[in-house]
């Protein structure tokens, strides 16, 4: 499988409880790298932009406004498959669904405030990772 990066966000949910360790411990107990950090709080037009294909969904407003509620970290993870991979270990977006051990199901708080991001397809991680991080701040 090749080498992969994705985009991952640590929500204010996250940031909140102090967690950023122990959501890193278990990105990088799956083999994937973080090869870029950095802890930011979102401007309003970023989280809109960031989720502008959400703009038509009732919970677009509350999702932004969630978003810049506090502070996030922004990440590049990178490994085989790492797309995937980080789906995997994140769960299913609603933690009520989501399997045993993974992020959401032994961190988020619900739906909404459910901890992480990660990428869905290689198109969007490209995009993704060039909204938050130039070239330089990626170190493989
Ligand atoms: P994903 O983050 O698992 O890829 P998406 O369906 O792309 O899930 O939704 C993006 C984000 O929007 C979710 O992670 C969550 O924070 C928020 N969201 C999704 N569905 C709901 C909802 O029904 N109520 C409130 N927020 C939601």
């Amino acid at each position: 499988m090749a080498i992969e990066r994705t985009f991952s966000i640590l929500k204010p949910d996250a940031t909140a409880r102090n967690l950023t360790g122990a959501i890193n411990a278990l990105i990088e107990k799956a083999g994937l790298r973080i090869v870029a950090q950095k802890r930011i709080r979102m401007t309003r037009e970023q989280a809109e932009t960031f989720y502008a294909v959400h703009k038509a969904r009732p919970f677009f407003g509350e999702l932004v406004d969630f978003m810049i509620s506090g502070p996030v970290v922004v990440q590049v993870l990178e490994g085989e498959g790492a797309i995937l991979k980080y789906r995997d270990i994140m769960g299913a977006t609603d933690p009520s669904k989501a399997a045993d051990g993974t992020i959401r199901k032994l961190h988020a708080k619900s739906v909404g405030e459910n901890s992480v991001h990660g990428s869905d397809a290689a198109e969007t991680a490209a995009i993704e990772i060039a909204q938050f991080f130039s070239g330089n701040e990626i170190v493989g």
